[in-house]
């Protein structure tokens, strides 16, 4: 049976402002106000929103009209796009929010926002309200912009593996006795420690825009094989968004179909990761410390035709794990880049002939990347399998 086609992330037309149709006046006073003339009517501010008025938090989880937040610490909101007249009172703005508190329900255009102390998005609008160009004249229509926040929930409300009634499972302590000493866990203790925040995935969250090629919902577990629309709790490293967004960068520079990529898994709870390592047995990928569980890694393909299936990237007719190769010179020549920047983003990757989740119906080759910002003890960048696994040969990854 053929999965449901998957729906792509749109371009997704910003509908939140409100559009007006300029007159040459009109243009004067938005012109003369981008150049800080001001505009003085009648002693109070004639004002019109630019088109691109939002509402910004200068925080690298905002993305356009959505907000992604690392904790429920107060954020500081800012009008953008309003003129400001350089005599006279600035015009006034009114702020509404659902969820969460506004320091102020009226100001100049700055405000400070606390979210709610769970994971949920709030609504935040922005009104400009304008005054009348002449007294008496009918006042033009209020501007409006929206910021919608994605607050998390911290991460001690995970008791005993669960979170608002989802189990996610328990973390496995790094530090533990049973635990190997040989094991990246137990050597960097400090990236092993459970997420400090989860997001709540559901319909009010689901579809919300993160970055330009993903929506917070391309992360959860279920997508996009077990599309069933539960609510779940999921973590999400801000970091590994934009790792993504920078590979993707690096695909379409070296002319690979970069804005094709499809997400075959992100996270992972520890609750599935742990769920059928038996029947799995050693070639399972259900590792008890899979960076997964702390979101931040990521299995991708390249797939324009939409088949579900990595693309026949070396052109040679047919899809084997060989066609990684071309998306794994652009992940390695992404993460030399961050390490000479000293840029914390490098991580872990490798490569695979197909995923051992049986439960799906298209099998694929694929590729690994993750944030987990360490080395192998050798100073390398951690790199697998040490053989190509359809010929059994040595994969030189440093020339690769
Ligand atoms: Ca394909
Ligand atoms: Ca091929």
């Amino acid at each position: 049976m053929n999965p449901a086609p998957i729906r792509r992330n749109p371009a997704r037309p910003n509908r939140e402002f409100t559009f007006y149709f300029p007159t040459a006046r009109d243009l004067f006073l938005i012109f003369s106000a981008a150049l800080g003339m001001g505009v003085i009517r009648d002693g109070r501010a004639a004002a019109r929103a630019t088109p691109d008025m939002a509402i910004v938090a200068s925080l690298p989880g905002q993305y356009k009209t959505t907000l992604l937040l690392e904790n429920s610490e107060p954020v500081a909101l800012r009008l953008r796009g309003m003129p400001q007249p350089s005599g006279g009172s600035a015009p006034r703005v009114i702020w509404r929010c659902d969820r969460g508190r506004l320091e102020r329900t009226e100001s100049s255009g700055e405000n400070r926002f606390t979210p709610p102390p769970v994971s949920c998005v709030s609504t935040i609008e922005a009104e400009l309200n304008v005054s009348a160009a002449k007294p008496g004249a009918a006042a033009p229509p209020a501007a409006k912009a929206i910021l919608r926040v994605i607050s998390p929930s911290p991460g001690r409300l995970l008791k005993n593996g669960v979170i608002d009634g989802f189990t996610l499972g328990e973390y496995l302590d790094p530090r533990a006795p049973g635990v190997s000493k040989d094991s990246y866990a137990a050597k960097h203790p400090d990236k092993f420690q459970p997420p400090r925040a989860f997001y709540l995935v559901d319909d009010a969250s689901r579809d919300l825009p993160v970055s330009p090629h993903f929506k917070l919902g391309d992360f959860a577990l279920d997508y996009p094989w077990f599309s069933l629309g539960k609510r779940q709790y999921i973590a999400l490293d801000l970091g590994l968004l934009r790792k993504m967004e920078d590979l993707i960068a690096e695909f379409n520079r070296a002319g690979l179909p970069g804005d094709s990529i499809r997400i075959i898994y992100a996270f992972r709870p520890p609750a599935y990761n742990s769920s059928s390592i038996a029947k799995d047995g050693a070639e399972s990928l259900k590792a008890p410390f899979s960076v997964h569980q702390y979101g931040k890694a990521l299995d991708i393909i390249l797939d324009a035709d939409g088949d579900l299936q990595l693309d026949d990237l070396d052109g040679d007719g047919k899809v084997t794990v060989r066609d990684t190769i071309p998306m794994m010179r652009c992940v390695n020549a992404l993460d030399r880049r961050y390490r000479s920047e000293k840029i914390p983003l490098y991580g872990g990757a490798g490569l695979y002939d197909h995923h051992d989740f049986w439960e799906r119906p298209v099998q694929t080759p694929y590729v690994h990347v993750d944030v987990r910002g360490f080395l192998a003890s050798d100073g390398t960048l951690i790199r697998w399998p040490a053989q190509w696994p359809d010929t059994k040969e040595t994969i030189v990854w440093s020339k690769m």
